[in-house]
C-alpha cells in the first residue's frame, strides 16, 4: 500500500498465537511466516496513527469446538496457557486493543467481531477502513473480514500476512474468492 495509514484505519491482527504456529496444537502450515509481514503492517499503522487490534482465540478448557467434547478441532488456545499466547516475535504495541473471543464453553466464535463489542469500539474511534491479516485465512481471518465488510467498513485482506489451515486443499483460495465477492479488497505484499 503506497498510502499512509490514518486514524480512520484499524489493523486487525487475527489469532497469531503459538497454537496456530508450527509446533502448536492446531498448526497452520507456515503460520509463523505472517509474523514479519504483520510487524511491517503494525509499524505502518503506528506511523499513521491507526488503531492496532489483536484478537486471540481464548477458549475454556472444556470448549465445545474440541474433539473430546464433540467438536472438530484438537484442544487449542486454552485461556492463559503458553499455546494461547501471542507469537513471541509479534510486535503488539502497548496501546493495542486486545480482543478475546470464543470464551464461552458452549459456543464457538471465529470472527473477531463475534460477541466482542469490536464493531462499537471501531465506530467510537471513527474507523472507516480495516485491514485484516493473521491466522487462519480460511477460518477466523475470513470470518473477521466478512463481518467487517458486512458492517460497512472498507475492508482489505492482507494476503501476504495470512496463511490457510486447509483442512481441505484449496480452502485458502476459496476463502480469497469469497472475500473478493463480498467486496473485500485483496492486497499482496507489504506497505
Ligand atoms: C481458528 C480453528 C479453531 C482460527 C480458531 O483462529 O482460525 N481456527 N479456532
Ligand atoms: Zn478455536
Amino acid at each position: 500500500m503506497s498510502e499512509a495509514a490514518s486514524p480512520n484505519d484499524a489493523l486487525i491482527v487475527v489469532d497469531v498465537q503459538n497454537d496456530f504456529c508450527p509446533g502448536g496444537a492446531l498448526p497452520v502450515p507456515a503460520g509463523d511466516e505472517v509474523v514479519p509481514e504483520l510487524n511491517a503492517w503494525i509499524a505502518w499503522a503506528r506511523a499513521g496513527g491507526a488503531l492496532v487490534v489483536a484478537s486471540r482465540d481464548w477458549h475454556p478448557a472444556h470448549h465445545c469446538s474440541f474433539e473430546p467434547f464433540g467438536g472438530r478441532w484438537p484442544p487449542h488456545c486454552i485461556a492463559g496457557t503458553p499455546g494461547a499466547a501471542f507469537h513471541p516475535r509479534l510486535e503488539i504495541p502497548d496501546e493495542a486493543v486486545i480482543v478475546s473471543k470464543a470464551t464461552q464453553p458452549d459456543r464457538d466464535a471465529y470472527s473477531a467481531f463475534d460477541g466482542t463489542g469490536l464493531e462499537t469500539r471501531l465506530r467510537e474511534r471513527g474507523v472507516k477502513r480495516v485491514l485484516v491479516g493473521g491466522l487462519a485465512l480460511d477460518y477466523c481471518v475470513k470470518a473477521t473480514a466478512l463481518d467487517a465488510a458486512r458492517a460497512g467498513f472498507e475492508t482489505v485482506l492482507l494476503r501476504s500476512a495470512t496463511r490457510p489451515v486447509e483442512v481441505h486443499p484449496g480452502d485458502g483460495e476459496r476463502a480469497v474468492e469469497e472475500l473478493r465477492a463480498a467486496g473485500v479488497r485483496i492486497l499482496d505484499g507489504r506497505p
